[in-house]
């Protein structure tokens, strides 16, 4: 047997909590009840809201210096099933995994189903890999995948694609993420047009193979590890090769993967205006690509990219129907803990964002009224929901405080016992 934090445990540190929860709760009602807004609407929509998490996100990332692991990580995807298992019964906003292969191939994919079924988990998109060399493959990635100039290579990268398909519908998936590092480090190294050219002939592959009720997600990013071009480096050619594709194409947006000061918020706007808004991988940064813990850095980034969700939401934009993903890594942290915390932050941006008025805010809009907008939107973000998601937790029998209960139970221990040959399994370091 393999130790698992029982629902008593999180009842006996529930009934810790309850008084203060209930106090803070009751006060934070009355608050917004002066505004209009209905708490119990808060706690419902935070109930309803899901993420979900990256399998490689429960490892230890790394960066390209250093990787240093901690203990009890997970050997290999059935750990880390079982650890994804553990955020979403403490923070209960997570009930999917965002699988990756080869990472996460196995024999028996009805096992794998299966194991994730036993902690009410289901799967997300399942994310390609031609940005490494697999062991035992055939011809090499080092000088690109699916855009690479032999033929060959790009059948291959090709192939695993459709592999990962078949995959993803055994584990009833229906989606398929394809983000390659494919590009050019050197002015002259590649024809920036003929690499486009290659890219659209390779996912018009994938597309046709694509069964019924699937989609494929293009994920854009400025650069890494291509420094001087990358194929599809922006929403602008992600939206090109998309619109090309067909319906079933869509753009995925990574936070991570912009300039500094980029108006994300505003590519999520116009993504959603043209149908093509495919979902998000959330995480936080400074600088690049830095994989962060949602809402970590610039919590009011991740809440404008919200306000325009909520915005689409609520107005029925046709066509909205984003998956909504984490893609981080993790250094310096439990990657438990950073889980439940980034998971925490993005549903506290949702339920944020759901406090504005639409329709006030349409008024004061019309009458070009500047800080009356900036006024109600601002009031939103500085608005203290914790005591709506600490319920919503509750009240599916999570915990009111995820992290100091997780800490409590000495799950990490246990695993770091169970787990000698711990670190092993191959996370993500991109
Ligand atoms: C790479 O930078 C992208 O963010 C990928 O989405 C992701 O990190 C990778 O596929 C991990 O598997
Ligand atoms: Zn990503
Ligand atoms: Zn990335
Ligand atoms: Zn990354």
């Amino acid at each position: 047997m393999t130790f698992s934090i029982s629902a008593d445990f999180i009842g006996a540190q529930n009934r810790k909590a309850e008084a203060a929860l209930a106090e803070d709760y009751a006060a934070l009602g009355r608050q917004l009840e002066r505004r209009g807004v209905d708490i119990e609407k808060m706690t419902a929509r935070a109930m309803a809201y899901a993420v979900a998490v990256p399998s490689w996100g429960v490892g230890t990332g790394g960066t390209r210096f250093a990787r240093f692991p901690g203990p009890g990580e997970p050997r290999n995807v059935f750990d880390k099933i079982d650890d994804c298992g553990v955020i979403h019964q403490l923070g209960r906003v997570t009930p999917t995994v965002s699988p990756h292969i080869p990472w996460d191939k196995v024999d028996d994919y009805s096992a794998l189903r299966q194991k994730a079924a036993s902690h009410d988990l289901t799967f997300d998109a399942v994310n390609s890999n031609s940005f490494q060399d697999a062991k035992g493959q055939k011809l090499s990635y080092k000088f690109g995948s699916l855009t690479h100039a032999d033929p060959g290579t790009r059948a291959q990268a090709v192939e695993h694609n459709l592999e990962c398909i078949e995959i993803g519908r055994k584990l009833g998936s229906s989606a398929l993420t394809v983000w390659i590092a494919d590009g050019s480090n050197f002015p002259g190294q590649s024809n920036l047009n003929a690499a486009f050219d290659r890219y659209m002939a390779s996912l018009r592959e994938i597309y046709d193979a694509l069964p019924k009720d699937w989609s494929v997600f293009l994920e854009h990013k400025l650069y890494e590890p291509a420094f001087y071009s990358t194929v599809i480096s922006d929403w602008g050619s992600s939206f090109m090769a998309a619109s090309e594709l067909g319906p079933k194409a869509k753009c995925l947006v990574d936070l991570g993967h912009h300039a500094p000061n980029t108006n994300i918020e505003q590519i999520v706007a116009r993504l959603i205006r043209a149908q093509k808004l495919a979902g998000f991988h959330f995480n936080d940064s400074k600088y690049g690509d830095d994989d962060l813990d949602s809402g970590s850095v610039d919590p009011f980034r991740l809440f404008l990219v919200f306000n325009e969700l909520v915005d689409a939401e609520l107005r029925k934009a046709p066509g909205f129907n984003p998956a909504y993903m984490i893609d981080q890594s993790h250094n310096v942290t439990d990657p438990i803990e950073s889980l439940i915390q980034s998971a925490n932050e993005i549903q506290r941006a949702y339920v944020q964002a759901s406090l504005i008025d639409r329709a006030v805010l349409a008024a004061v809009q019309a009458e070009s009224d500047v800080l009356g907008g900036h006024l109600l939107v601002k009031q939103a973000f500085v608005t203290d929901v914790s005591p709506v998601l600490a319920e919503a937790r509750r009240r599916k029998s999570g915990a009111i405080d995820p992290i100091a209960t997780y800490r409590a139970s000495g799950y990490r221990r246990h695993k770091a016992e169970e787990r000698p040959d711990s670190g092993t399994a191959s996370a993500g370091i991109v």
